[in-house]
């Protein structure tokens, strides 16, 4: 009988090589001294932004400060180029990350993780990649992303369709030639909403089909210029102060005025001011924009305005204004010529409020008004975001309880970064954590080091399970709530920081809207006081009283 080869025995084991495994890796090996393997589905590294390569894809942080910050010298020896990064210089960077601190020889590219099993006689993680290699390990940490496991919905007829089709988030890395094609993308989120001006420069005809109508705000990119290269150079600690203290782990702070505060004229011009400087800022022009539906109104009629300023045919004008949902109750996408590419003669819009899809013939497009002929459909409906990449594994933990069947009504976490039941599993940027409303790297960088703190910590107490008590993460799951609830977020009931986009997954608003400074608070202080809130066990029997 053929003998399986035994488990691989390392300390921790990271699944995911983007921002977060990488420097969860980093830390791991060089700080705490772990034997520390990374386990990456993907080809090579980069997370996101190895699957995310559609047209048009291009970060919505600014460049200098959607990096990390743990190392004074790898911020200032990197240039960035252009205000908002795309994809080839994030992988640029990552790589050169990679290659700086040696990691590469710490990844397995290629390897899925499709099982992990808690032991809890030994106290251990086994976990099985898709080729049947196995791993065993004291701290197993999933660094998977957010948004990383695709949503395609489950459309009638999609199997007979004629054409390819593509989803954004897994777009073939040598590109996808629309010359001469008539292209169909289903949806209008960030995703969308960048790759829409791309696709229609180079295609025949794009048909853009929208269920909601979507705010955006120009993004204004633009190359760096020397200037501004030397002030970032120059201003690394100024600027990590900045992003370490706001909410949003942005670069720019919010501006402490309410939106009537200031009279209509001169609110009117701090809007077209920010306007014309473009990108996520705009959403700072006011502190209460997301507290007070008031106050939103008046950014959401500016940016309304402008669309039907925009967009020359008042008829797709109306249906791209028609938004129902307070501005960035949803993610707020920034663009590049998204409106004007309406005005183009080669796009169409359709409103699938008006007329939904029915089914997807081998032609194309069925609405229940006609049929769309089309040869290429592109999917920009999103993902199922922040549990469905870890659901997707088979993660058991204590009496083999499954992190599906644990998270059947929502998920629960502590902070965000462990479940009880699940001991040694630490989650980075889970639900529950600021993460998807914050810049990620930012928040990315607090949760590994608040991690690897905690591991540390263990090691040099002689402890071997670390726990969330089930009261802490229910209280968790409360203020997650409350916090979500100070804001308008909840108010758009179909976004997917609510699960809202994947039919059947339950609505609960998953990211903690506290504010990513007021978290990393918390959590130094549930660390400061011995990890309040966890269990801490020396042995089955010896619980660590700190
Ligand atoms: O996904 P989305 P995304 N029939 O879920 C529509 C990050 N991101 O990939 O709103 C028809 O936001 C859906 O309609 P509706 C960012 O955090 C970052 O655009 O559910 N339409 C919506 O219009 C972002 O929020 C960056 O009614 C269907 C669209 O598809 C997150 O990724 C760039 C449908 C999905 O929008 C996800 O954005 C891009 C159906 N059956 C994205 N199902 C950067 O910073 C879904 N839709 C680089």
């Amino acid at each position: 009988m053929r003998q399986s080869k035994p488990a691989t025995v390392l300390d921790a084991l990271v699944i995911g090589a983007g921002f977060a495994g990488l420097y969860q890796l980093y830390c791991l090996r060089e700080r705490a001294g772990l034997s520390v393997k990374v386990l990456e589905a993907a080809g090579d590294l980069g997370g996101t932004w190895y699957w995310n390569r559609y047209p048009g894809a291009r970060c919505d942080s600014e460049s200098h400060s959607y990096c990390y910050f743990f190392s004074k010298a790898l911020y200032q020896d990197w240039e960035w180029t252009e205000r908002y990064p795309g994809p080839a210089e994030i992988l640029r960077y990552l790589h050169h990350v990679a290659d700086r601190f040696d990691l590469k020889r710490s990844i397995r590219f290629g390897a899925r993780v499709v099982a992990a099993h808690y032991d809890e006689e030994e106290n251990h993680w086994e976990v099985t990649t898709q080729d049947g290699t196995r791993y065993r390990a004291a701290y197993l940490v999933c660094a998977v992303g957010c948004l990383s496991s695709a949503n395609v919905p489950d459309i009638p007829g999609l199997e007979s369709f004629a054409g390819r089709w593509y989803h954004t988030g897994e777009w073939p890395h040598d590109g996808v030639d629309f010359r001469g094609m008539r292209v169909g993308q289903i949806g209008t989120g960030s995703t969308g909403i960048q790759a829409a001006p791309a696709i229609a420069g180079t295609a025949k005809h794009l048909t853009v089909f929208q269920r909601t109508a979507q705010y955006s705000v120009p993004a204004r990119n633009a190359p760096i210029d020397e200037a501004f290269k030397h002030h970032v150079r120059e201003s690394y600690d100024a600027i990590r102060e900045v992003v370490r203290s706001t909410p949003n782990g942005h670069p720019f702070r919010i501006h402490r005025r309410n939106a009537f505060d200031v009279g209509a004229e001169e609110r009117q011009a701090i809007y077209e001011a920010a306007w014309e400087k473009g990108g996520l800022q705009f959403r700072a022009s006011f502190r209460d924009l997301v507290l007070d539906k008031r106050a939103n109104d008046t950014a959401a009629e500016f940016i309304k305005k402008k669309i039907r300023a925009i967009v020359r045919n008042p008829k797709t004008a109306a249906i791209l204004a028609d938004i129902d949902h307070p501005y960035a109750a949803k993610r707020p996408p920034i663009d590049t010529d998204y409106f004007e590419t309406f005005n183009r003669d080669n796009v169409t819009l359709v409103d699938l409020r008006a007329e939904p899809i029915e089914r997807i013939t081998p032609a194309g497009i069925r609405t229940r008004a006609r049929e769309y002929p089309l040869d290429t459909l592109v999917f920009a409906t999103g993902f199922d975001a922040m549990t469905g990449p870890l659901v997707r594994m088979d993660i058991r933990g204590r009496g083999g309880l499954k992190l599906g069947e644990a998270w059947r009504d929502g998920p629960q976490t502590y902070l965000g970064l462990q479940v009880p039941g699940f001991p040694n599993l630490f989650t980075v940027t889970g639900p529950g954590s600021p993460s998807v409303l914050t810049n990620m790297p930012v928040a990315i960088e607090q949760h590994v080091d608040w991690i690897t703190d905690c591991i540390s910590w263990m090691r040099t107490r002689g402890v071997e399970r670390c726990e969330p008590k089930v009261d802490a993460a229910e209280r968790w799951s409360e203020q997650v709530n409350e916090a979500a609830n100070a804001t308008l977020l909840p108010l758009a009931t179909h976004s997917w920081y609510l699960g809202a986009n994947v039919p059947g997954k339950p609505r609960v608003f998953m990211p903690y809207a506290g504010g990513l400074a007021r978290y990393r608070a918390l959590c130094d202080d549930v660390a400061a006081k011995g990890y309040e809130g966890f269990v801490m066990e020396r042995s089955l029997t010896a619980p660590v009283r700190p």
